[in-house]
């Protein structure tokens, strides 16, 4: 049998399925993590990582025959690409097969945040309602939407924008001859020209806080940021500042700096919805991450191509 180390639980589905084709190392469950390294880093081939979890350099190191790191989420920026490319190591990740319930979540996040949805259903549940009626919301349907980062999740958020009748437009690092939606290269001015803004970038160094103070400011008190991509992209101080002094309308969040113990002001905001990295998280498309992750490994050490490879 193979040796892989997981870094932390899939749903039983997957587990029952690695644990009867390999040797799993559970990194999660170790009390000592070094000592459960120390004594299997030899045999473990493969790595079974989460998009949050990752692979940093300093794991791989420890594992002197380690071949491949197969990561459950489309986000690889946890994972030392340049390390592993300078080591021969192979990743892969499972994009496409979560796209469309990431975008879901961003159009449900910008509902929740301008319809004040939670609030809503705590007006009707605490009896308010029978009180008086609810204070008016803000309309979301042919509103300016610009969009951070026109990938797969991008486009599809694109889409169901465009079924909004919203005035959809993107800042990329390239425009995207393939799509019809207005390419804005200079992201302040996207701001300026948007009422909504959902930030679909992948992580990682080139995008951190890309959102920034002149961006919240750009888009202005009726405006309203969604993130759906990483915590990493949006300056949280900022966004805090900007949410608590109503520089801006709100945000819904679902991804933090500091994931899960996220910054407890966010916790006290209302013109906030927050999720807890979920945007993937239904069982239909979780069950064909676990899937495509298991594939992967199983091409790997069948000696065939990758189906889904980043390096
Ligand atoms: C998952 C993700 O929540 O795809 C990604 O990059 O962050 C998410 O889909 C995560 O990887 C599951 O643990």
């Amino acid at each position: 049998m193979t040796d892989i180390l997981m870094t932390g639980p899939y749903p039983d589905w997957d587990m029952g399925d690695l644990e009867a084709k390999y040797r799993v190392h559970k990194l999660w469950q170790a009390e000592d993590k070094d000592a459960l390294i120390a004594s299997h880093a030899a045999a473990i081939r493969a790595i079974a990582t989460r998009g949050e979890l990752g692979a940093s350099a300093a794991l791989m190191a420890k594992l002197p025959n380690l071949e491949i790191v197969s990561c459950y989420g489309v986000g690889t920026d946890a994972i030392d690409l340049a390390y592993a490319r300078a080591n021969g190591i192979r990743v892969t990740n499972t994009p496409d097969v979560l796209t469309e319930d990431v975008a879901d979540i961003g159009i449900g996040l910008l509902l929740a945040v301008a319809r004040k949805i939670p609030l809503a259903d705590a007006y009707v549940r605490d009896g308010s309602w029978r009180k008086a009626n609810m204070p008016l919301v803000t309309r979301v349907c042919g509103k300016g939407l610009g969009i951070v980062g026109m990938g797969r999740v991008g486009a599809a958020v694109a889409r169901r924008a465009a079924a909004f009748d919203c005035a959809v437009a993107y800042f990329d690092v390239r425009k995207r001859e393939d799509l019809p939606y207005a390419f804005v290269g200079d992201l302040v001015e996207l701001a300026r020209q948007s009422e909504f803004m959902i930030v679909t970038l992948a992580g990682g160094d080139s995008t951190k806080h890309i959102i920034n103070a002149d961006i919240l400011a750009a888009l202005g008190p009726d405006g309203i940021v969604i993130n759906i991509s990483r915590g990493s992209t949006v300056d949280e101080t900022a966004l805090l500042a900007a949410l608590e002094s109503g520089a801006i309308k709100g945000a819904g969040l679902d991804v933090f700096w500091n994931e899960p113990t996220i910054d407890e002001r966010f916790l006290k905001l209302s013109n906030v919805v927050l999720q807890p990295h979920h945007a993937s998280g239904t069982v239909e498309t979780r069950k064909a991450m676990g899937q495509l992750v298991r594939d992967n490994l199983a091409a790997y050490f069948g000696g065939h191509s990758l189906l889904t490879p980043v390096v």
